[in-house]
């Protein structure tokens, strides 16, 4: 009876980075399981586009990003798909603010080129924007767009080509957990020696027979894309990836120049209405439509006040808005990688390794795990341990 070295739950970017990096190494058999039959768009990594950037608030990201630029190089030329527009990358804040300060840190602790935007430049680099005179900008110029749809089949081709078993519209039921784990789902019994778990928003379902329950908040994210008034105003030539700190009722708005729908701008509040993972579009989300609307007004009078698509995806936040990345407390091969925040995709090839590595029990990274450590959180989200 075959018992797999690792067995993933879950097909999004962070559980493919992982059952794609173990299937790297020898002698690992690899199973990845997916609860819907796929593509699907009911998690949180479908969608063409992603932001990636090294600049960042926190250096421990802007340091892992070193890794993850390297992977995504990688991928671009073995896959030979288009996955990276070099594009750049737009912190917008006040001159002298903390999200700038923090941003020139990151920036400076890891060598990480950038250019700091006074107001007056950024207004002469950036006519089609409005913002107040004390606003400029810190440009990181490798960040830019990952292609997610082109990632996804990229990573799971090579997951494949390296020997990994995908199986997908396989439903979990039932995990029993031991020396060997037995993973039950609604098309059969697999065994394995440890198990990662990138369930998104369906962690807390799938811990709560493992008595653990993590604070994890899954919100519904209006994928919102607004149509340039003058044809080619926003294309990645003149304006690069952005996000505006904390600038709308005190959340963030982030958006993607005009590539995905030609002629149209991504530009979404990083905030939406706390969801049930099955019941996604059911939340009203009028409040951040009219938070969007009035912000495309003011600073992108250049767009048209209704956004013409609104697509939906799905973010599940931490409190801290860091990463979960860690072993189950009473079984140390089951690992798990949870509350990516609406930020992880772009650092999935660390996340893949750090989960791999947890879940092989070893140790090939240079990664600071404690950021990530469920002990964060406090001994009150783990029932009957
Ligand atoms: O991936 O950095 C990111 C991001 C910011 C807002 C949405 N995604």
């Amino acid at each position: 009876d075959l018992v797999y070295d690792v067995i993933v739950v879950g097909a999004g970017v962070e559980g493919s980075a992982s059952a794609e990096n173990l299937s790297k190494r020898d002698g690992i058999r690899v199973l990845l399981l997916e609860q819907f039959p796929l593509p699907h768009s009911r998690g949180s990594s479908h969608g063409q586009t992603r932001i990636t950037r090294r600049a960042y608030t926190d250096a421990f990201y802007t340091q892992m990003m070193d890794f993850c630029s390297k992977y995504w190089t990688r991928l671009q030329e073995t896959s030979g798909q288009d996955i990276f527009r070099q594009v750049g990358y737009l912190a917008i804040g006040a001159i002298g603010g903390e999200f700038l300060k923090e941003n020139i840190h990151c920036m400076t602790v890891n060598n990480a080129p950038y250019t700091l935007l006074q107001p007056q430049d950024f207004r002469r680099k950036y006519p089609m924007l409005r913002f107040a005179d004390d606003i400029g900008g810190l440009l990181d110029p490798d960040g830019g767009v990952l292609m997610a749809d082109k990632i996804l089949l990229a990573m799971r081709k090579s997951f494949l080509s390296h020997g990994g078993t995908l199986r997908d519209g396989e439903r979990l039921e039932q995990i029993v957990p031991g020396e060997t784990i037995e993973v039950q789902t609604n098309k059969g019994r697999h065994r394995g020696k440890s198990l990662i778990l990138c369930c998104g928003p369906w962690t807390n379902q799938v811990l709560a027979p493992l008595n653990l329950r993590l604070p994890l908040k899954p919100q519904r994210i209006s994928v919102c894309y607004w149509r340039e008034r003058e044809s080619g105003s926003h294309s990645p030539q003149k304006l690069p990836t952005f996000l505006d700190d904390r600038c709308c009722d005190g959340h963030c708005i982030y958006g993607i120049p005009s590539l995905e729908y030609p002629g149209h701008v991504k530009l979404c509040l990083h905030y939406g209405p706390e969801i049930d993972a099955e019941l996604r579009d059911v939340p009203n989300t009028d409040y951040v439509l009219r938070l969007l609307k009035d912000y495309v007004r003011d600073k992108f009078p250049g767009l048209e006040y209704e956004p013409s698509i609104v697509e939906s995806c799905v973010y599940t936040l931490t409190p801290d808005c860091h990463f979960l990345l860690d072993r189950h407390p009473a079984w140390s091969n089951i690992v798990i990688g949870a509350g990516f925040s609406g930020h992880g995709f772009k650092l999935s090839p660390a996340v893949g390794k750090i989960l791999a590595d947890l879940a092989l029990d070893v140790k090939t990274h240079d990664f600071d795990l404690t950021p990530f450590k469920l002990s964060r959180f406090g001994s009150a989200n783990k029932a009957n341990l």
